[in-house]
């Protein structure tokens, strides 16, 4: 999916011109991998544009550095301003927003501590991330031969630009093979997650989720899913699940800020089949709220304002 471009970025704390958020090739992320990003979504809402659960994914981007010893030189409430402004001054009524932390110029080698820490905000329109017949109808899963992350190799706690690595060498693998996507197991055999979205099975009408212990990250659509079945007063639980509960269950699917919620057709050509009732539900409500058509998660939209 090509970009699309936008007017501006944010770049430590200017707004530049999209052509002009240029790096020198000698940037340290980009040699040794060592950053940290987001994915956040704005919405329209009929409030004008709004950034779902903004404050949370800043504050995920802070957890992130600290793991990383990255020492960001703003605060939450600086990213969060930077970023409602970009999203403003870009006029979009709805786009992604990718915050980045990265090593910038000036040293190299493996001690990243004297580097310095930049920051960029991006925001564009991008459209359904796994296809709108697989929000639709489902996705057809395969479960890679490549391992979520060892947390003493990788912390998956870490939205690492590095640790994306491994999620590109699953998903290549999945797409060529004819896959939509792949979901990851963790060295100890668990189910973990698929390459940028946590992963859900339905049982008996409870919802269960693996834990971070198997090496997911704690997403935040993960969590309003949690929130949404509680309210919809469906059993959810973190446990381990074992790839022959994906092949067995009633209903699967995953959630992210990019993917949103879809629903899982099939996991290694085992069918799970049309959307289930849980599933559909939680979608439903899940793209209300993100619409900021459900009261009850108002505090989930913060609109940008004019
Ligand atoms: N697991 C991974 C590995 C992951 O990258 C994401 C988000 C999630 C779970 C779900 O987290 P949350 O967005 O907070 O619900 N992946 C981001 C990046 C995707 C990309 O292609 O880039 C995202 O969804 O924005």
């Amino acid at each position: 999916m090509p970009i699309e471009k936008s007017s501006k970025i944010w770049m430590n704390g200017e707004l530049v011109d999209w052509d002009d958020a240029t790096i020198h090739v000698l940037t340290h992320t980009l040699h040794y991998g060592n950053g940290v990003f987001e994915g956040i979504r704005a919405y329209e809402t009929d409030r004008g544009p709004a950034v779902f659960r903004l404050r949370e994914h800043i504050e995920r981007l802070f957890r992130s550095a600290k793991i990383l010893f990255l020492d960001i030189p703003y605060d939450v409430d600086d990213l969060v301003a930077a970023t409602l402004d970009t999203v403003r001054v870009n006029g979009h009524q709805s786009c992604y927003i990718r915050p980045l932390v990265y090593l910038g110029y000036g040293e190299m080698g493996l001690n990243p501590l004297s580097c310095s820490v930049d920051v960029s905000i991006a925001t564009w329109p991008w459209g359904t991330y796994l296809g709108d017949e697989g929000l639709a109808n489902g996705v057809d899963m395969m479960i890679s031969s490549w391992q979520r992350h060892d947390p003493n190799a990788m912390p998956p706690a870490a939205k690492g630009c590095g640790h994306y690595i491994n999620s590109q060498m699953a998903k290549v693998q999945a797409v060529k093979a004819g896959y939509d996507e792949a979901i990851l197991l963790s060295p100890q055999g668990y189910v973990s997650e698929c390459t940028g979205e946590n992963l859900f099975v339905v049982r008996d009408g409870a919802i269960v989720t693996p834990p971070s212990s198997a090496g997911a990250l704690e997403g935040i659509t993960q969590s309003s899913v949690r929130r949404i079945a509680e309210d919809l007063g469906v059993s959810y639980v973190q446990g381990n699940i074992l790839r022959s509960d994906l092949y067995t269950a009633d209903e699967a699917f995953l959630s992210g800020t990019a993917a949103e919620v879809v629903p899982i057709r099939s996991v290694d050509d085992r069918v799970i089949g049309a959307p289930g009732p849980v599933t559909s539900r939680i979608q439903d409500v899940y793209f209300q709220a993100v619409r900021g058509e459900r009261p009850e998660y108002a505090e989930w939209n913060e609109h940008v304002g004019d």
